[in-house]
């Protein structure tokens, strides 16, 4: 399954999870799909194209649709090409048209090599998988069928409105026909379509629901719309997605849901599992909400990639608000500047904010974590990927996780590199300003006084008055290690710092709020940090097979007693 709930009624569909016969590295056998090529024995390091094939029963045209395959897919049936796609963490449809009722052979190669054509994906102090990560599916359609159904809810004065936006397409012949949208027992028309052959039609329609029930996080009342593509009276193909009722809003220095002010007590997430790598099982995402919420946390931070659908289906339906990051962690100038950067980076927001806009958990958008915001070419990339973002969802605030203030503010003398400013030339572009710190960590300096002068010095460069969210804090442990001496590494020392982070931030008045880093430990790709132990960025609260440190208990009761 893509998501929690049936995206239609009226198509035949087959879940293509289950075993495919994998080629990769010397090895061919059976392996489960979605999962990961590292995962499996003998392949914990393989870098290389992954070869995944299986028989499908299908007919007619067909719609074969990936929610991820890391990182550089190639699809073919009966070995010919239906499409390609760059990068892991967006989705991705293809279609075969007119296919004879029968046995096909569907293709998948995965290639998970990084290089100068993986713009985004490089080295990182998180780990690139290889395979078909996510889950995947073979839809049956007619000639005339639904895609790209988004739901944006707006509130005012307490009547809500929905806009709808719908893709009417042909995969060969032209038609004509009418699109309906049922919202809980009232029908609403969108109008008629006129579609050329082998092309498509748009549709955007705003209207007012007035059984529209509001989404919260203490109440996260769902909403599944259905829209239904009819042809001379007939029901030819059905599309459901789903909204939540809720408005978010920015006043002065505080981030407003349905009009009232939010606390973010969040967490950083990496999609990545001992067992699993980044394929984690729907039971596994549903764990990881279940540890946010014990430990009383209100919100994840999808660092530093657009998440599983499916992972944030589970989130709308917990009530868990998410800010969702386009892909890019810590790229310096050279590679911001490198050919497939922008076009990556914009085909990388477009293809997250068209599949998770209709997500009411979703509650920020954020963009370009700790890249060279401090470097006057890199500047306007973030001006253009900044006013994309807004023109694709004018309906939530955006934000940038940086970590570059003026080496000053912290009493240090610096002079920036030619071409560099002195700290984030960005901030002004933002509607929420976000920070990324570790004192007690990396920096010797108390918590309340580091953020203290970071927002000091971010109201006076184009932060002013704008709520402040500590987008990361925290330290590293390694699960098990207990010291009396609580040195380095420790569960105990992990807990003091998150301790002293935590209290000097949450006891910081005008603060929106904290993520924590991060949520569980993960895997480092070898060619970058040799310096983390084990591989591992240790900075978890749990490890990476969700055993809690001893931390757990410190951040539940700072984040439970802050109201
Ligand atoms: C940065 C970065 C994270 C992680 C963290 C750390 O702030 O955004 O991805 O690398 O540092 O553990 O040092």
């Amino acid at each position: 399954m893509l998501r929690t709930f049936e995206t239609s009624t009226l198509r035949r569909k087959t879940d293509l999870s289950g075993l495919w016969h994998l080629t990769a590295g010397g090895f061919s056998q059976s392996a489960y799909v979605p999962g990961c090529v590292e995962c499996v024995p003998g392949l914990e390091n393989y870098r290389g194209i992954s070869v995944y094939e299986r028989k499908i029963m299908c007919a007619g045209n067909v719609i074969f649709s990936f929610s991820g395959v890391s990182r550089f897919a190639r699809v073919l049936l009966d070995g010919k090409e239906l499409g390609a796609h760059e990068g892991p963490y967006t989705g991705f449809s293809v279609v075969a048209a007119a296919l004879s009722a029968g046995e096909h052979l569907l293709r998948v190669e995965a290639d998970n090599r990084l290089g100068e054509e993986s713009a985004l994906s490089v080295p990182n102090d998180y780990m690139t998988y290889g395979g078909i990560t996510r889950a995947c599916m073979a839809e049956e359609v007619g000639n005339a069928y639904l895609s790209n159904l988004t739901l944006v809810p707006e509130g005012r004065d307490g009547q809500w409105s929905l806009r709808v936006r719908v893709r009417a397409n042909s995969v060969l012949d032209p038609f004509e026909g009418t699109i309906r949208c049922e919202i809980g027992g009232h029908i609403f028309t969108l109008g008629g379509v006129c579609v050329p052959g082998g092309s498509f039609a748009d549709i955007d329609d705003t209207f007012d629901v007035p059984c529209a029930k509001a989404w919260s996080p203490e109440d996260p009342c769902m909403t599944p719309v259905r829209c239904v593509l009819s042809i001379d009276g007939f029901d030819a193909d059905d599309l459901i997605e789903r909204t939540g009722f809720r408005t978010v809003r920015i006043s002065g220095r505080e981030i407003l849901l349905n009009g009232r002010p939010v606390k973010i007590k969040g967490f950083n997430r990496h999609e990545d599992h001992a067992l699993y790598g980044c394929a984690l099982p729907p039971a596994a995402m549903a764990a990881d909400i279940q540890i946010i919420r014990s430990l009383g946390g209100n919100a994840v931070r999808t660092s530093h990639y657009p998440n599983d659908p499916y992972f944030l289906d589970l989130c709308d339906e917990a009530g868990i608000l998410v800010w969702e990051e386009s892909h890019a962690r810590g790229l310096h100038r050279d590679q911001m500047l490198r050919p497939g950067f922008l076009p990556q980076s914009i085909q990388c927001v477009r293809e997250m904010i068209l599949r998770d806009i209709s997500h009411p958990s979703i509650f920020i958008w954020g963009l370009l974590n700790e890249c060279a915001a401090d470097c006057s070419e890199c500047v306007p990339i973030y001006e253009q990927l900044v006013s994309l973002i807004r023109s694709l969802d004018p309906s939530r605030p955006v934000t940038s996780a940086t970590c570059r203030l003026a080496a000053s503010v912290n009493g240090k003398t610096f002079r920036p590199a030619p071409g560099h400013y002195d700290g984030d030339a960005t901030l002004h572009l933002y509607d929420v300003i976000s920070f990324n710190c570790y004192p007690g960590w990396y920096l010797d300096i108390p918590s309340d006084e580091y953020i203290r002068n970071v927002r000091a010095w971010a109201e006076a460069n184009g932060g002013k008055d704008k709520p402040f969210i500590v987008s990361e804090i925290g330290a590293g442990a390694i699960y098990g290690f207990r010291s009396a001496a609580r040195a380095k590494w420790s569960e105990e020392r992990q807990a003091d710092i998150l301790r002293e982070q935590l209290t000097g931030v949450m006891d910081h008045s005008g603060i929106t709020g904290v993520f924590i880093w991060q949520l569980s430990d993960c895997r480092v790709s070898d060619e970058w940090f040799a310096a983390r132990p084990r591989t591992m960025n240790n900075k978890g609260v749990t490890d990476e097979y969700r055993r809690m440190k001893l931390s757990c208990s410190t951040v539940k009761e700072i984040f439970m007693a802050d109201g």
